[in-house]
């Protein structure tokens, strides 16, 4: 039996990387598809395996996944990835403009998800002066108040690439961000044999909207990196009201000294957020964040 990490999957098939770096084509043993996993799909991308005469015949045990709803009909999940170390969200300030919300619901999911995040602030080199500036302020909010990692980088001028770079050592990666962010063109600048597609046309239009793309791990700078088709941001997970604001450690400072154990911090007598917020200590972009995510909640509840 030898060991390995799924690198690839094509329907029926799985490629595995063994330890010893040979990759080979395996199913799924018979016996094995009956151990009733609620899913859609039983081993993804990112997993790690026992493999036996072509097959695989054991999972160990994840330490993270993310999933996608099959549909809004199905209760089922697709799994789209597995045992991620690290998220780097990438991010622009124009062309296009990441919206704070996009970014707090990432980071809300991610943790959830116990996932670490890194953000990468892309493009700097078409900033002016006052754009840089919004630039300092994200990232004293994200890395100094919030605790991520954020690195200022340009494809064009190199800046930010090599620190990038030392971070995917060792490690299984996933490149989020919305689309036109600069994802494919830095995964390119820190693997040039990748030649992945830049530009506005992703690879999942090209190859039509009905095809399933499959998710892939490539060896890139020491490390590995998951390019899935199917993960831009991740939707936020079936939540609590209670649980997002503990998922936004700046409001959950603040929450454990207000009047009511439940309060939400809308508009609740005696909420120490709100007067956190009014003192400025608490960035207004975040609590509209939670504000939105919330609301959106309430509302799936009574549809
Ligand atoms: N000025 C500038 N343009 C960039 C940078 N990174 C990417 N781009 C451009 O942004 C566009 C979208 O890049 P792409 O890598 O396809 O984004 P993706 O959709 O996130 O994979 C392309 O036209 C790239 O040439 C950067 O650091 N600076
Ligand atoms: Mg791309
Ligand atoms: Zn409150």
């Amino acid at each position: 039996m030898s060991r390995g990490l799924v690198i690839k999957n094509t329907g029926s098939l799985f490629l595995v990387e063994l330890e010893d770096g040979s990759i080979v084509e395996t199913n799924l043993r018979g016996r094995f598809r009956l151990k009733g996993i609620r899913s859609t799909n039983p081993v993804v991308v990112g997993d790690v395996v026992e493999v036996e005469e072509e097959s695989i015949v054991e999972i160990e045990p994840r330490k993270n996944y993310i999933i996608r709803k099959s549909s809004n009909l199905s209760k089922e999940s697709h799994i789209l990835a597995a045992n991620i170390d690290q998220v780097f969200l990438v991010i622009t300030i124009k062309k296009p403009e990441t919206p704070f919300e996009f970014i707090d619901r990432f980071l809300l999911t991610a943790n959830a998800y116990h996932i670490p995040v890194v953000i990468v602030l892309n493009k700097v080199d078409i900033l002016d002066e006052d754009e840089m500036a919004l630039a300092d302020a994200i990232k004293g909010l994200y890395q100094q108040n919030l605790g991520y990692k954020v690195i200022f980088s340009s494809v064009l001028t190199g800046e930010g690439v090599e620190e990038v770079r030392l971070m995917l050592k060792d490690k299984l990666s996933l490149f989020s961000g919305n689309s036109g962010v600069g994802k494919s063109s830095l995964l390119n600048v820190l693997d040039p044999s990748l030649d992945l597609k830049v530009g506005d046309v992703s690879r999942q239009h090209q190859t039509g909207m009905h095809t399933t793309t499959y998710s892939e791990v490539f060896s890139i700078a020491d490390g590995k990196v998951i390019d899935s088709p199917g993960i831009k941001g991740f939707g936020i997970i079936d939540m609590e009201a209670s649980d997002i604001s503990k998922f936004f450690p700046d409001i959950a400072h603040y929450a454990r000294n207000c009047r009511f154990d439940d309060c939400k911090h809308i508009n609740e007598p005696n909420c120490a957020v709100l007067e956190a917020l009014e003192q400025q200590k608490i960035a207004v972009s975040r609590y509209n964040s939670y504000k939105s995510i919330l609301l959106d909640l309430d509302e799936k509840k009574y549809r």
